[in-house]
């Protein structure tokens, strides 16, 4: 069996009991587990003068190898170009895209730095798994120094279409460097069918009628490969969680109200405060929701040296007050409103417990929350998902409630759907979302894409060309 690398800006270096750092972090973590491997990338440390000799650690048959940043790389490449460009740009925000030239040549120097970084680690047979938005011309940038192993690339969030991608300057070059890639893969079909419209008519290169991308040096496969969960540990880690003293703390703080719970990094595209407003306006449609459902907003800090996320963070605490101003009794908060992460194991018996699993961003790539409620759930005893079409999940979770998040009224009015819910709909829609996030696992998500990474054709475009 091959050694897969794979390479992503942030690594979940082994650490017992921490919270969560994000989905591309517990996609990874759980499709890694069984095959060991090599993950290599930053440590999370800025540093002044930092080594490009990797620091490797061991770790249940991982090996982590990491570099730090500086601090100008820290701000230049990571919170400027990946977060401050190519996030809302990819999230479909236009509104919120801001570009300057500097970081852009902070971005693809941080990518050439990773390159040189990670070339002598790797093996010949090795296969190479690139992740995410932060790395785009890591292939490009491997290839200049000579690495002939198969490279892969996964996109974790969105794309959007072709006119979008066009407001970015030079987008051209950025994204022909997915040209030096053997394989893209993506979450959904319409990210898969933007990447492929964008590749024909922006860059002009022939697409195949299976999708393959023929560019001048080599043919790039694409494909779908939604990425999920181990629902087995994680209804496992539910049930025994169920029983913490966390959640038996909590359900004694219900006083036997139905909970409402939504769980996300706090980050614009999560649709946050449209949620806050949904839960008002159900509050005020349907006032026998008043001090009988209390909504839990857990939401992590994220990204808070941009203000962007700062703004959020302060629209947030001014609706929590608004609303609870507004509907509170001397017993009862109508929103609790938590701004920091908590381990996978609390989140679990949370999870468990709460009749509505509220998962409504404006855009997200897929969205392993909505994945991780279902898991947890009690199959006599189901909760409600309520779900943004605009999550990548939605297009296999389709038996959740689904609801417009940018509608108030019909979220407020899905929320009322889903606290009315009689047991027997809640079980049959359960069990389908079940089924759909069984199916499309952490595993088949790790086994398809690397099956497809073995599989693709080697041939270089002129050698296929001449055939
Ligand atoms: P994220 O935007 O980070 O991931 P998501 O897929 O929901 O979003 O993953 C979040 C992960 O972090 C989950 O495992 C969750 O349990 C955990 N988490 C979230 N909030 C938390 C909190 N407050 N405390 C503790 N843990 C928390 C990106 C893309 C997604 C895509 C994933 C994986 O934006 O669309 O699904 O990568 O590809």
């Amino acid at each position: 069996m091959k050694r897969i690398v794979v390479v992503s800006n942030r690594v979940g270096l082994p650490a017992p009991n921490s919270e969560s750092s994000g989905g591309l972090v517990t996609g990874v973590h759980a499709a890694m587990r069984g095959r060991g491997g090599l993950w290599f990338g930053w440590s999370g440390k800025v540093t002044p003068s930092p080594s490009d000799a990797p620091e490797i650690v061991q770790a249940a048959g991982i090996d982590y190898a990491t570099i730090d940043l500086d601090q100008a790389a820290y701000n230049e490449y990571y919170l400027g170009f990946a977060n401050g460009t190519l996030w809302p740009l990819c999230h479909f925000r236009l509104g919120l895209f801001e570009y300057e030239r500097t970081q852009a040549e902070a971005y693809e120097a941080a990518n050439e730095r990773f390159a040189r970084a990670l070339m002598p680690l790797l093996r010949p047979d090795d296969l190479v798994w690139v992740h995410d938005y932060h790395l785009i011309p890591l292939a490009c940038a491997l290839r200049r120094l000579g690495c002939q192993q198969r490279i892969g690339f996964f996109l974790h969030i969105p794309l959007p279409p072709p006119r979008a991608l066009a407001i970015l300057p030079r987008h051209k070059e950025l994204f022909s460097s997915l040209l030096d890639y053997d394989l893209v893969g993506l979450q959904t079909v319409e990210d898969a069918d933007a990447l492929r419209a964008f590749c024909r008519q922006n860059l002009g290169h022939l697409v195949m009628p299976d999708g393959t991308l023929l560019g001048p040096q080599r043919r790039t496969a694409t494909g779908v490969f939604p990425i999920g969960i181990d629902p087995q540990a994680q209804q496992r880690i539910a049930v025994k969680s169920a029983k913490l003293s966390t959640t038996r703390r909590l359900l004694d703080s219900l006083g036997g109200r139905k909970l409402i719970l939504g769980v996300d990094r706090l980050d614009y595209s999560k649709g946050l405060s449209y949620r806050f407003r949904a839960f008002g306006r159900l509050l005020g449609a349907h006032p026998e929701w008043r001090s009988r459902v209390t909504y839990l907003q857990i939401a992590a800090p994220s990204r808070i040296e941009i203000a962007r996320y700062r703004e959020a963070r302060l629209e947030l605490e001014r609706q929590a007050g608004r609303i609870n101003g507004k509907y509170a009794e001397f017993d009862w908060v109508p929103i609790r409103y938590i701004n920091r992460g908590f381990t996978p194991k609390t989140l679990a018996g949370f999870y468990r417990v709460a009749q509505v699993g509220l998962v409504t961003p404006l855009r997200d790539g897929m969205n392993l929350v909505a994945k991780e409620y279902v898991a947890s759930q009690n199959a006599a005893d189901p909760g409600v998902l309520v779900l943004s079409p605009f999550a990548g999940a939605a297009a296999e979770l389709d038996s959740a409630v689904i609801a417009n998040p940018f509608d108030i009224d019909a979220l407020a009015e899905a929320l009322h759907t889903a606290l009315t819910m009689p047991v027997e709909a809640r079980r049959e829609r359960w069990a389908a979302l079940h089924a759909a996030v069984e199916h499309g696992n952490a595993e088949r998500w790790q086994q398809s894409f690397i099956a497809a990474l073995e599989g693709v054709s080697a041939l270089p475009r002129a050698a296929t060309a001449s055939r």
